[in-house]
């Protein structure tokens, strides 16, 4: 394993499999202080840790506590980390400033690709990336997880991007920044809470084993920067678009009310969207992200073969 600095703490069974070249897959923590109410977050956490080992992967939660850069959670500590009040939500601008200051935050997409590839860890799943907000033509607001997937070499294994977005001016950014978007078994742009879209998907792939080749290649030519792979939410678990929309409308009609702008945008409304759906949008993110952690420990099971 390369060196890392002195506050870094990678867990053991982590160490161990990057030390042994095994399979693993790294996962985000702003879903876990951010995204999802107490104790749902830590309980999703830990089932979405169990898929990650049922496919023969180790997983890596990565987070800052208490200004210390975990790479992988003990059980103690991902319990701890979900029920911190205050904590921060970190991407590449602000990752060195909680740590500096002893602060505890969730990784954004954003900062937990920096880790991974800090780590050498080639994997990770997630929920729904960050992207285009609507009305960014006046508010200017684009998640940093754009740019850091064009220039961080990280496979994020997504839902596409949440209908909470600009989805169509989400993927051209994403075709600017020069990043692979690879749908996986769909020629549509998976939505999140729907399975589909009116978007065609860039490229689609239809294994694990085609994705791990793809991804050879792109080393092979030292490309550098990200791969997202967009995975559909399983049927049963989907919103429709009807439903989930007029949550979503509501929503963004209550914070444009409240004036709430920058980082508080997602949280303020994946919480909203919750309240309005009486949790249904809970479990079905519950339900993406368990179905996005399988097929990132497949892809890092490839890739080691
Ligand atoms: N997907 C979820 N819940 C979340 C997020 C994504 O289901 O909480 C988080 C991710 O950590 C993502 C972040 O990186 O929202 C994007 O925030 P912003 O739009 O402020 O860049
Ligand atoms: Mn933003």
């Amino acid at each position: 394993m390369t060196h890392l600095p002195s506050f870094v703490d990678v867990h053991a069974d982590v160490r161990n499999a990057l030390e042994t070249n095994a399979p693993v897959v790294a996962l985000e923590s702003t879903i876990i202080t951010h995204g999802m109410p107490f104790p749902d977050n830590v309980e999703m956490a830990r089932a979405v840790e169990e898929e990650i080992r049922a496919r023969g992967a180790i997983p890596a939660t990565i987070a800052v506590l208490d200004g210390v850069l975990k790479i992988g959670l003990g059980t103690d500590e991902l319990e701890a980390l979900a029920k911190v009040k205050d904590a921060l939500k970190i991407s590449r601008a602000d990752i060195g400033y909680a740590i500096s200051q002893g602060k505890s935050a969730g990784t954004t997409v954003a900062a937990t690709m920096i880790v991974a590839q800090m780590a050498g860890i080639r994997v990770f799943a997630t929920g729904g990336i960050g992207g285009v907000h609507k009305g960014a033509e006046t508010s200017f607001d684009i998640s940093a997880d754009l740019t850091e997937l064009g220039r961080t070499d990280v496979i994020v294994v997504a839902a596409g991007a949440k209908a909470i977005l600009d989805v169509p001016k989400t993927l051209e950014v994403l075709e600017t920044q020069g990043v692979s978007v690879v749908g996986y078994r769909t020629d549509t742009l998976p939505a999140f809470w729907t399975s589909g879209s009116d978007l065609d998907i860039p490229l689609r792939l239809d294994s694990a084993a085609e994705i791990s080749e793809f991804q050879k290649v792109r080393d092979a030519l030292r490309l550098g920067g990200g791969m997202l792979v967009a995975n559909p939410i399983p049927a049963g678990d989907e919103i429709p678009a009807e439903i989930i929309n007029g949550y979503i409308a509501t929503a963004q009609a209550e914070m444009a009310a409240q004036g709430i702008s920058g980082k508080a945008v997602t949280p303020f409304l994946l919480q909203r969207i919750f309240e309005l759906s009486e949790g249904r949008s809970l479990r079905s993110n519950i339900a993406l992200v368990k179905n996005n952690a399988r097929l990132a420990a497949d892809i890092a099971v490839a890739l080691h073969s």
